[in-house]
């Protein structure tokens, strides 16, 4: 960018932004500089000519127009033939051609691509948006509305795109009641008390959503599914969401429960070879279909944490999958049926078992026993969406069955939105792997699509679970992961970086200082989590029996569901090799097996996947593992610390409203990344027995414990897991209110005072703090997080900047309890201010 345009930009008023909710997320169509809207209004057409009168092909119209008005300020004219003097031209690709010959050749669109062509100048300038399908025409105008708030020029418009798969389909795990499981943007879109909602209007919002990212099917209710979807009430709503949905192009698809045949249908048996079980799952199917014509298909869990499926009856996955895709096939509906197959209940003390082993093992050998509208969606690792997975080898074993990869956007195990993950990056890594399926050149996009081994079915799924919160993931800056998997799902190749700026600039707009600063962020936020939450291949560290949140180190460990990282007094790591572990390496293709089942080969970030190795052993980087661990935990901390700093530098160049949510979401996140960074430490430090060769770890200048202060009414109380809270302990008020002091002994100076307490959801407790006499600040425990517990979760910081200390200041924390938040308290730390 040249000097100038910098002095420009800073130039900018700091005030009359609009606020914005977030809802329109990157559709905001926000008005551009005037001269830029001048540049544009002038290059193109005053009027849109629609070729052709679907439902999708009118939205498409309708959204042209819509995005024009609010990026340029005028209003296109709508024609019904093609003026002499120019026109924008949708349709269909063959109908345009015949109306407005002269375009350009080109290989026929498949199905759902578009192209864009600019031919003439000035006045007489035609711009024709061609779809290969209506869908087609639809994602043609929402590339062209991209274009324009990109800043393309019109000249440059011309291109041709047809997605990589023709599966892009979003899963939503909604229950019925209306709650989302996994989900952190509020309460589902469909569902309210047992009943599709009465309000759909944020469903047809969402289509839009998805349809300007070319994504063409959504499934609408939990794959913990509620058997009752089936019975006839329900049909009638079903048709209710496919209606608000149509005109987006985007088809429903439905979760089914596998013993739907017992549970509603009446049947003594769900077994999938009984003829009776067949039919019924035909009639039923073509029940669905008289409700919902256009239904892509249907998705189903079996045999997996609880849920029945076919080994009931000792029937294979094959069965299972066949019976219900032969009911669909009559009407070209898919039914996917989920690899995520493993059993909860594993012998922990077993060390050939591997839950990693699953995914493969159940289904390899079913290879080519699937019919052809089966597709065998598999989560991209061989766990579950943990911070660093390998891809799952199943990708590289399918040669026969229809596959498609599911990736999670929703952050289960990435902060729950509560944190910034953008997981692009992460997935990219996954999707350009190469599987070696056939020797190079096989990654894993290109046998999801069914490319390598020339499959009619395949591609991209992506669990969203969006809520009726305005900003419909928990967070503004998680909506990038949503943009992200959707234009994946088209177009693979884009790089992390192409998403990032893309999605920055539709969603925060082109000041550069505010592109730059967010880019940055979202690129290196994925790494940076990973550091302080589970590198090295350690897997997340977190409660996995239990809130999938703040972290708890030994919670995988002895039991049954099989997340084990097998770290002790020792070593850490599984070892998953084929010569002395459980033997998961050698699931992949020999080149890749060879790979990962050497200890001098494998990769140190998925070193403890699949090796255990003393603390002492040393990387390829040069470092000890457990040197590693400690820098890494400490880097990732001060890295989100980084994230505030950054962020508070785009004061004025984001409007007010999500200024302020994401500054408060950040500030939260550095807290949490402390308290990751120690509990991780300080639990290896113990196991170990190795101290940090920097001498940070366990070492915390200016912390003054809760349970060392003098304290009225406070008592003692142990922290659960011991590694969530400093020192294994805190403090909490046993009255109506209470207090914990201590007395300053460092220097006069300007100081930042950090409150470290426990913010449950069952309470709202407040706290003031004081200086000598003075409150400085005070506050209500508001803050939602997945437990009610004092505990790594609930452990919250409150940073107060520019207190001014001398020695002998007393500094007072005084909490009241609400409900059951009994305002607790792990630490006081004074940091100092740099000059
Ligand atoms: C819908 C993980 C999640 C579950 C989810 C399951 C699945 O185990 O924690 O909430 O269930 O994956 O993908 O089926």
């Amino acid at each position: 960018m040249s000097r100038k345009l910098r002095w420009m930009w800073a130039l900018l008023p700091l005030a009359g932004l609009q606020a914005e909710t977030g809802a329109d997320a990157w559709l905001r169509y926000s008005a551009l500089d005037a001269a830029t809207a001048r540049r544009y209004v002038s290059a193109l057409p005053a009027t849109v000519v629609l070729m052709g009168d679907s439902p999708v092909e009118r939205t498409a119209r309708t959204e042209l127009i819509r995005g024009i008005k609010g990026m340029l300020g005028v209003t296109l004219r709508v024609g019904s033939t093609v003026p002499a003097d120019g026109a924008i031209v949708l349709g269909l690709e063959g109908v345009v051609r015949k109306a407005a010959p002269g375009l350009p050749a080109g290989a026929a669109l498949t199905e759902d691509g578009y192209a864009l062509s600019v031919r003439g100048a000035g006045g007489s300038r035609r711009v024709a948006v061609l779809g290969g399908s209506e869908r087609g025409v639809l994602y043609g105008t929402f590339a062209l509305l991209r274009k324009i708030a990109m800043g393309e020029p019109v000249e440059a418009w011309n291109e041709r795109s047809v997605p990589y798969a023709p599966v892009r389909w979003v899963n939503h795990w909604d229950n019925l009641d209306g709650t989302i499981e996994r989900g952190y943007g509020g309460r589902s879109i469909f569902w309210d008390k047992g009943v599709v909602r009465e309000d759909l209007s944020r469903v047809s919002e969402y289509g839009r959503l998805l349809a300007s990212l070319g994504i063409n099917g959504c499934s609408i209710n939990n794959v913990n599914a509620d058997p009752r979807v089936l019975t006839p009430a329900y049909l009638p709503q079903l048709a209710r969401i496919a209606e608000a949905f149509r005109p987006w192009g985007v088809r429903v698809v439905l979760s089914v429960d596998f013993g739907s045949p017992q549970r509603v249908g009446g049947l003594a048996t769900f077994d999938p070879l009984d003829a009776g079980v067949a039919a019924w799952w035909k009639a039923k199917t073509d029940e669905l279909y008289r409700a919902v014509p256009d239904l892509a298909g249907l998705l189903l869990k079996a045999d997996s944490e609880g849920r029945i499926g076919p080994s009931a009856y000792g029937r294979t996955h094959a069965d299972a999958a066949n019976v219900i895709a032969r009911a669909l096939k009559p009407h070209g509906g898919l039914f996917f049926y989920r690899g995520f197959v493993y059993d909860h209940h594993m012998d922990w003390r077993n060390l050939k078992n591997d839950r990693a082993r699953a995914a493969y093992d159940n289904f390899y050998r079913l290879d080519g026993q699937f019919d052809d509208n089966v597709v065998i969606q598999i989560k991209h690792g061989p766990i579950d969406f943990q911070v660093r997975e390998p891809a799952s080898p199943l990708f590289g074993a399918l040669e026969k069955s229809n596959q498609a990869i599911e990736l999670q956007v929703t952050q289960e195990y990435f902060g729950q939105a509560r944190q910034l993950v953008f997981l692009v990056p992460m997935w990219k890594e996954v999707l350009d792997f190469d599987m070696q399926a056939k020797g190079a050149g096989t990654p894993v996009k290109a046998l999801a699509a069914g490319r390598v081994f020339r499959r009619p079915a395949g591609g991209f799924v992506g669990v969203s679970n969006v809520g009726l919160d305005a900003n419909w993931l928990g967070n503004h800056l998680s909506q990038a992961n949503l943009y992200g998997f959707g234009r994946l799902a088209w177009n693979p190749d884009l790089t992390s970086q192409q998403i990032a700026s893309e999605w920055t600039r539709l969603t925060f707009g082109a000041d550069p200082q505010v592109a730059q600063t967010i880019e940055a962020l979202q690129l290196k936020s994925w790494r940076v989590f990973e550091n302080y939450t589970g590198p090295l291949g350690l897997q997340t560290l977190t409660d996995i029996v239990g809130n999938h949140y703040g972290v708890s180190v030994e919670a995988s460990e002895r039991n049954g569901w099989g997340q084990w990282h097998r770290s002790d007094e020792k070593g850490a790591g599984m070892d998953r090799t084929v010569a002395t572990g459980t033997g998961y390496a050698g699931q992949y293709r020999p080149a890749v097996a060879q790979r990962y089942e050497g200890l001098a080969t494998c990769p140190d970030e998925l070193l403890l996947f699949f090796h255990h190795v003393p603390y002492t052993h040393v990387l390829h980087s040069g470092k000890t593992v457990i040197q590693t661990l400690y820098d890494l935990h400490y880097e990732g901390a001060a890295s989100v610390e980084g994230y505030v700093r950054s962020w508070r530098a785009l004061r004025g160049r984001v409007d007010e409203q999500r200024y302020a949510e994401v500054l408060a979401q950040l500030e939260y996140h550095a807290g949490q990344a402390q308290v990751w960074r120690d509990a991780v430490n300080n639990w290896f430090r113990r196991a170990s027995g190795i101290a940090d060769g920097k001498g940070r770890v366990g070492q915390h200048p200016g912390r003054v414990e809760a349970e060392a202060m003098k304290l009225e009414g406070y008592v003692e109380t142990p922290v659960t897991p011991w590694e969530g809270g400093s020192g294994g302990k805190g403090i909490v008020c046993e009255g109506a209110t209470c207090s914990a002091s201590t007395t300053f002994a460092g220097q006069s100076a300007w100081y930042t005072l950090r409150v470290q307490y426990f913010d449950q959801n069952n309470g709202r407790a407040r706290y003031r703090v004081k200086v000598g006499e003075q409150v400085v600040d005070e506050w209500a425990a508001g803050n939602w997080v997945p437990s009610a517990k004092i505990d790594s979760s609930t452990s919250t910081r409150r940073s107060l900047a520019g207190i001014a200390l001398r020695p002998g200041d007393v500094i007072r924390i005084e909490g009241q309890p609400e409900g059951g938040e009994k305002a607790g308290l792990d630490y006081v730390e004074v940091v100092a201010e740099r000059p």
